[in-house]
C-alpha cells in the first residue's frame, strides 16, 4: 500500500466554529479542532515539546483525556479504540523518544487499515536538524508506515492538518496519520477558521465501482460451479456486514472469513467455513484450495492465507475488490478487478447477480456435497491435556460462552490468539480486535483499554498470552485509575507458545529461549496475581478445569476494578490445523495425513 499523496476534499467537517474568527494560540487550536471534530476521547502521555497541548487540554469538558503508562499504550489504546467503534481513534505523545514509543503502533495500524490519528510535539522549527534535546524526525520515521505524515511549523496551518488528517483516517483505506507540531507553532496565536479549507491534490478514494466490472463479476459468479466468498476486514472497515450477509445468502456460495474477518458473517450462518490460511479450518483452506472462482471482498491475498502463492488456489479464477487499487493484482491476477468500496459494492454485485440468473439457477450442489464432508471429517476440536494442566482452548471456549457475542475479544498475538480466532464464536462485527497483519506482541491490554472507553457498555476482554502480557501490563494502572474495567484472561503457558510450538515442529524440539518460568510451581516470575493486584486489579489464579467457569463468572460480575485471570494452562498444546510456512494449502492434507500430533489433536 503505497503513502497516497493528497487533494481538496469536498466535504466539510461536521460542526462550524462561531462566524467571527477568534484568535487561538497552535494548542487551542489543536484540542478545539478535535472538539469540532467530534473527539470525545484521546489517550496520551505529556512532554515538554507537546506541553503547550496539554494546557488547554486541561479545561476542555468535551474531551476526555486519558493518560497512559507508555506511548506504546495509547497507540494500541488508539487502535482498539478504533476497531471496536469505528471512529478515528487519537493518540497523543511528545517529541523524541514519546514519538518513537508510538512507532510500533502506527506501523500496526498501517497494516491492518486502522484508522488512527497520532499528535506529537516536535522541538522549535528553528532547532530543527540540529539535534537539538529530543528531537526525532518522526515524520521521516513514519512516512513508510502511515497514509500521510504532516509537519506543521504554523500555527494557522493547525486546524487544517488536523481536519484533513481525520479525514484521510477515515476515508478510503483507513489509516494512520501522523500530524507532528513545533514547539513555536503550538505557542504562536492566529485567527482560528473553521471549517478549514482542506487543500490535498491527489487523494480522491474510489468508492463507487465500475459498472461493466461488476456485470462481469456478476456473470463470473453466476457461472462458477465451486465460487467462494474470500472475506477480509475490509468488509468490517466498511461497515457492510449486512450487505455481505445479503450477496452471501443471494449466491448461496461458501464464505470464509479471514482472522481480521473474524465476525463480518456470523458463526453460527450455515453458510460459513470459518477462517482459511495456516491455522484456518480445513474446509475453509480446502474450499479456496479448490475452488474456481474465489471473490474477494476486502482481503488481500497475505501470505498466512495463500500459503505459496504460486499454489494458491490453483483453478480459480480471480474477483478482487478493493478501495485501495494497489491491493489489486498486488500478489494474484485478477480475472476482474473492482476498486471500489464494498458498502457500495455488495449491494450493486447482488443486483447484477440477480439480474444474471434470472435465466438459470446456478447449480453448486455438488460443491457444498464436498464442503459438508469436509465439515463432518475435520470439525475444529482439540485434545485433553497429558499433564494435568488445564487446556488453552477450553478456557477461551469457555470465555466466549459465557460473555457471548455481544462482547468485545481483543487478543495478543501468539497460539492464545489463534484460539481466540477459533474457539470463540463471533457473530457481529468489531467484536474480535487483534494485530494480525504486525502480529505485535503487546496489542492486547492496550487495545482493551481502548476498546472499553469506546464502548464502556459492553464487556471487554483482552485474551493475552503471558509473554505479551509482559509488554504492556503497565496499563493495568491507567484503567485502575481511570475507571476501565476490563476483563485480561492471561493464557498462561510460561513460555513463548507459538515459537516453542515452531521449534516443537521444526527445530527438533529444541526450545531455545522460549521458557519464560511464568506458569511453574517453583519458579513463577512475575507472579500475575501480584503483580494484578499491585495494579488495583482483582486477581484469580485457576489451575483446574472446575474452577474456570467460577472465575469468569466473578469477572463478568466485577466492574468496579480490572480483572485480571491467570490461566496456568499446559504449554504442550497446539494450534492445530496447521499449514507449514511457505508450502501450497493443500499440504493440510499432509498434516491430516503425516503428523501424528494432527491426528491425535482432531
Ligand atoms: C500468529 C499469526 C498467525 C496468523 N494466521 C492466520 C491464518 O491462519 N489465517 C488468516 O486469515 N490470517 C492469519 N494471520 C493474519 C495475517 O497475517 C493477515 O493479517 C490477514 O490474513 C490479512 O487479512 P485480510 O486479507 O482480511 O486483510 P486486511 O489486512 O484486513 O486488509 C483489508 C483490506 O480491505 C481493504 N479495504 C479497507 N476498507 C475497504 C472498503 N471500505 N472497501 C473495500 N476494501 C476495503 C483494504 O484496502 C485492505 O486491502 C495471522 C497473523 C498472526 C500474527
Ligand atoms: C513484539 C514481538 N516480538 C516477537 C514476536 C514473535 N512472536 C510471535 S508469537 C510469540 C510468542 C508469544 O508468546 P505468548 O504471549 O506467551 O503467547 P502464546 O504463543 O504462548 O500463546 C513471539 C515471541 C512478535 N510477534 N512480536
Amino acid at each position: 500500500m503505497p503513502a497516497e499523496s493528497a487533494t481538496a476534499i469536498p466535504r466539510p467537517p461536521a460542526r462550524t466554529a462561531a462566524p467571527s474568527a477568534p484568535v487561538l494560540t497552535g494548542a487551542q487550536a489543536v484540542v478545539r479542532s478535535l472538539e469540532l471534530l467530534g473527539v470525545t476521547d484521546v489517550f496520551g502521555l505529556p512532554g515538554g515539546a507537546i506541553l503547550p497541548v496539554y494546557d488547554p487540554l486541561m479545561d476542555t469538558s468535551e474531551i476526555r483525556h486519558i493518560l497512559v503508562r507508555h506511548e506504546q499504550g495509547a497507540g494500541h489504546a488508539a487502535e482498539g479504540y478504533a476497531s471496536a467503534s469505528g471512529r478515528v481513534g487519537v493518540a497523543i505523545a511528545t517529541s523524541g523518544p514519546g514519538a518513537t514509543n508510538l512507532v510500533t503502533a502506527i506501523a500496526d495500524a498501517y497494516m491492518d487499515s486502522v484508522p488512527v490519528v497520532a499528535i506529537t510535539g516536535q522541538v522549535f522549527s528553528n532547532l530543527m536538524g540540529t539535534d537539538a534535546f529530543q528531537e526525532a524526525d518522526i515524520v521521516g520515521i513514519t512516512m513508510p508506515i502511515t497514509k500521510h505524515s504532516f509537519l506543521v511549523k504554523r500555527a494557522e496551518d493547525i486546524p487544517g492538518a488536523i481536519a484533513a488528517a481525520f479525514e484521510i483516517a477515515a476515508t478510503g483505506r483507513p489509516g494512520p496519520v501522523l500530524v507532528d507540531i513545533t514547539k513555536d507553532a503550538q505557542q504562536a496565536e492566529a485567527p482560528f477558521q473553521w471549517p478549514p479549507r482542506i487543500d490535498l491534490p491527489g487523494y480522491r478514494p474510489v468508492t463507487k465501482a465500475h459498472g461493466k466490472q461488476i456485470q462481469a463479476a456478476a456473470q463470473l459468479i453466476a457461472q462458477a460451479k465451486k465460487p467462494v466468498l474470500y472475506v477480509g476486514g475490509g468488509v468490517i472497515r466498511a461497515r457492510a456486514a449486512a450487505e455481505l450477509r445479503s450477496l452471501a445468502e443471494a449466491t448461496g456460495a461458501p464464505v470464509v472469513t479471514t482472522l481480521m474477518a473474524r465476525g463480518a458473517f456470523p458463526d453460527s450462518h450455515p453458510q460459513h467455513l470459518g477462517m482459511p490460511g495456516m491455522h484456518g479450518t480445513v474446509p475453509a483452506v480446502l474450499a479456496l484450495q479448490e475452488s474456481d472462482l474465489l471473490i474477494a471482498l476486502g482481503s488481500r491475498f497475505d501470505d498466512r492465507v495463500t500459503g505459496k502463492a504460486a499454489l494458491f488456489a490453483p483453478d480459480a479464477q480471480v474477483v478482487h475488490v478493493d478501495i485501495d487499487p494497489a491491493e489489486i493484482g498486488k500478489i494474484r491476477a485478477a480475472d476482474v478487478p473492482i476498486v471500489g468500496d464494498l458498502k457500495e459494492v455488495l449491494p450493486d454485485l447482488e443486483a447484477a447477480f440477480r439480474a444474471a440468473i434470472a435465466e438459470a439457477t446456478p447449480d453448486i450442489a455438488q460443491w457444498w456435497s464436498f464442503l459438508d464432508g469436509l465439515r463432518d471429517e475435520f470439525p475444529l476440536g482439540y485434545a485433553p491435556t497429558t499433564d494435568g494442566l488445564l487446556a488453552p482452548q477450553y478456557v477461551i471456549q469457555r470465555i466466549g460462552e459465557l460473555t457471548g457475542p455481544e462482547g468485545v475479544y481483543a487478543a495478543g498475538v501468539g497460539q492464545h490468539q489463534m484460539w481466540a480466532a477459533q474457539f470463540i464464536k463471533y457473530e457481529r462485527p468489531n467484536a474480535w480486535l487483534n494485530s494480525g497483519g504486525a502480529g505485535t506482541m503487546g496489542y492486547s491490554v492496550p487495545a482493551a483499554m481502548g476498546a472499553k472507553v469506546a464502548e464502556p457498555d459492553r464487556v471487554v476482554w483482552a485474551i493475552d498470552g503471558d509473554g505479551c502480557f509482559q509488554m504492556t501490563n503497565q496499563e493495568l494502572a491507567t484503567c485502575a485509575i481511570n475507571n476501565i474495567p476490563i476483563k485480561v484472561a492471561i493464557i498462561n503457558n510460561s513460555s513463548l507458545g507459538m515459537v516453542r510450538q515452531w521449534q516443537t515442529l521444526f527445530y527438533d524440539g529444541r526450545y531455545s529461549h522460549t521458557d519464560l518460568n511464568t506458569g511453574h510451581d517453583t519458579i513463577r516470575i512475575p507472579d500475575f496475581v501480584k503483580l494484578a493486584e499491585a495494579y488495583g486489579c482483582l486477581a484469580i489464579r485457576v489451575e483446574r478445569a472446575e474452577d474456570v467457569d467460577a472465575a469468569i463468572q466473578t469477572a463478568l460480575e466485577t466492574n468496579d476494578r480490572p480483572v485480571v485471570i491467570d490461566f496456568v494452562v499446559s504449554a504442550d498444546a497446539m494450534v492445530w490445523p496447521m499449514v507449514p510456512q511457505g508450502v501450497s494449502n493443500s499440504y493440510i492434507q499432509y498434516a491430516r495425513d503425516h503428523s501424528p500430533a494432527f491426528e491425535r489433536e482432531m
